[in-house]
């Protein structure tokens, strides 16, 4: 037994030069120092067994064994603590505040295009969306453009071939939608669109929001409704509406909406260019020969269409001057909103 001891504590001692990290020195504790299966403590019990005149002076030399391994065991840890905080982990200043992590948020146009889609679903209108690449048919003839139109040199289009281009509008979703479903119906149609322009009020791409609804006896009077309800809550207060006449191909008759300028209140400013109004859609009953186009009977049928710019609403809404700022991905400017 003697000789077992000392066996086993230059084995310890030995294997205690080895240890290099907190995980190794746990599993040498355990394995030797274990109060349940340790090594010395499987020793220490067998004292028992050994002849009571041995019984002492193994005693002594089995307490002195565990002594010293326990002794080394304090001794590598202390080694261990002291090389740890010499390593660059341990320099770490934890009352430091945290790192700022800046998160991203929706573009504003996309914001806005976003707040006018609940708008109009909760007037009951659902929402579709169709592909930017468009058929010539869809984007023109189906909405009463006709081959050599004038209407079609106001769109500056985009040509991929002769029959398909980037849509103008968002009005040919309307179509595809009256071609496959019947009345009654209420669609709104958000998306890009590209006309080949581009200035202080105009770039090549923009959003547009689009709107149909084809029923049995729809009037202007349901139309007037639906904007005046529309433009309330966008701007979220009683605005006046203004309806001059004007042309589209689509809807007859049509008109231009304005609200009462949003800057000024009605008295003339900058922005209003000192008429107090601000035009802000288009829109009228959807003409006879568009309904007929997709199959539908105009003497059964009405309904009134509008669309609207994204980028100059939300330009009126938050005040900005120059249509450029939402596209230059400038932090500055996106990060406001
Ligand atoms: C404008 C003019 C308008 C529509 C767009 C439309 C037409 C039909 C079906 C579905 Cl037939 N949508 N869109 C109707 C009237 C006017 O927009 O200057 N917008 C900024």
């Amino acid at each position: 037994m003697e000789s077992e001891l000392l066996k086993l504590q230059a084995e310890a001692e030995e294997s205690l030069q080895q240890i290099t990290d907190v995980t190794q020195l746990e599993a040498f504790r355990v394995k030797y120092l274990g109060r349940k299966g340790g090594l010395l403590t499987g020793i220490m019990r067998q004292l028992k067994t050994v002849p009571a005149e041995d019984r002492p002076r193994l005693g002594q030399l089995a307490n002195e064994v565990k002594q010293a391994v326990e002794n080394a065991f304090e001794k590598q840890k202390e080694q261990l603590a002291s090389q740890f905080s010499a390593t660059a982990a341990s320099k770490v200043d934890l009352s430091l505040p945290g790192r700022f992590l800046p998160f991203g948020k929706l573009h504003p146009v996309t914001q806005v295009m976003e707040e006018i889609c609940s708008i109009f679903e909760g007037l009951g209108f659902a929402v579709a969306e169709g592909p930017d690449v468009e058929t010539d048919y869809y984007n023109f003839e189906a909405l009463n453009i006709p081959q050599h139109h004038p209407a079609r040199d106001m769109h500056d289009t985009f040509y991929v071939t002769d029959s398909i281009l980037l849509r103008t509008h968002t009005s040919p979703m309307q179509a595809r939608i009256m071609e496959q479903q019947e009345p009654p119906l209420r669609y709104i149609a958000p998306g890009k669109v590209y006309r080949c322009d581009s200035d202080i009020t105009h770039t090549p791409m923009f959003h547009q929001v689009e709107g149909f609804l084809v029923d049995r006896d729809v009037s202007f009077a349901d139309l007037k409704g639906v904007l005046t309800s529309f433009t309330r809550t966008m701007f979220e207060r009683e605005l006046a509406l203004r309806f001059r006449p004007s042309f589209f191909p689509f809807t007859e008759p049509s008109a231009e909406v304005d609200i009462a300028c949003v800057i000024c209140e009605g008295s003339g400013c900058r922005v209003c260019k000192r008429s107090g109004w601000l035009e802000i859609l288009g829109a009228g009953l959807i003409d006879p020969e568009v309904l007929k186009m997709v199959g539908y009977d105009p003497d059964r049928f009405s309904g009134f269409a509008f669309g609207l710019g994204v980028e100059r609403i939300a330009m009126l809404k938050y005040g900005i001057d120059d249509i450029r700022l939402y596209y230059e991905n400038d932090l500055r400017f996106l990060s406001q909103f």
